[in-house]
């Protein structure tokens, strides 16, 4: 099965692929197998070296979304892409909106090592 560690990987980075082109989440969003069972409405990219967004989790607590205290924000902004299902998109054709962006990332982090295991944010 896979891990949490894998999965998050799976679903967020990807730090070669920038600059995206405006078909770069239509691609993504299914290469990366987030369009089998629904279109996933959300999801971002973080175009930075893996070393460098698995040290945001040495950044202090702060509470996530879902309450836990286990989040932790980039101190720097990130080079990001964030996928939205476009208006319209019916599964399984999905199709998104593709945005680039620099911001700060909030993701949850867990385990030893502790790592990212989930995107919470980007603010
Ligand atoms: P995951 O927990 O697998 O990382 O919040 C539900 C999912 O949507 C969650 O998936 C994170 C993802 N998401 C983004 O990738 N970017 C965003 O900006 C937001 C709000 C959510």
């Amino acid at each position: 099965k896979e891990s949490w560690v894998m999965k998050f990987q799976r679903q967020h980075m990807d730090p070669d692929g920038y600059p995206s082109n405006s078909n770069y989440c239509n691609q993504m969003m299914r290469h990366q197998n987030m369009t089998e069972r629904q279109c996933k409405p959300v999801n971002t990219f973080m175009h930075e070296p893996l070393v460098d967004v698995q040290a945001i989790c040495l950044q202090g607590n702060i509470t996530c979304k879902n309450g836990q205290p286990n989040c932790h924000k980039s101190s720097s902004s990130m080079k990001i892409t964030v996928c939205r299902v476009a208006s319209g998109s019916k599964y399984p054709n999905c199709a998104y909106r593709t945005s680039q962006k620099e911001r700060h990332i909030i993701v949850a982090c867990e385990g030893n090592p502790y790592v990212p295991v989930h995107f919470d944010a980007s603010v």
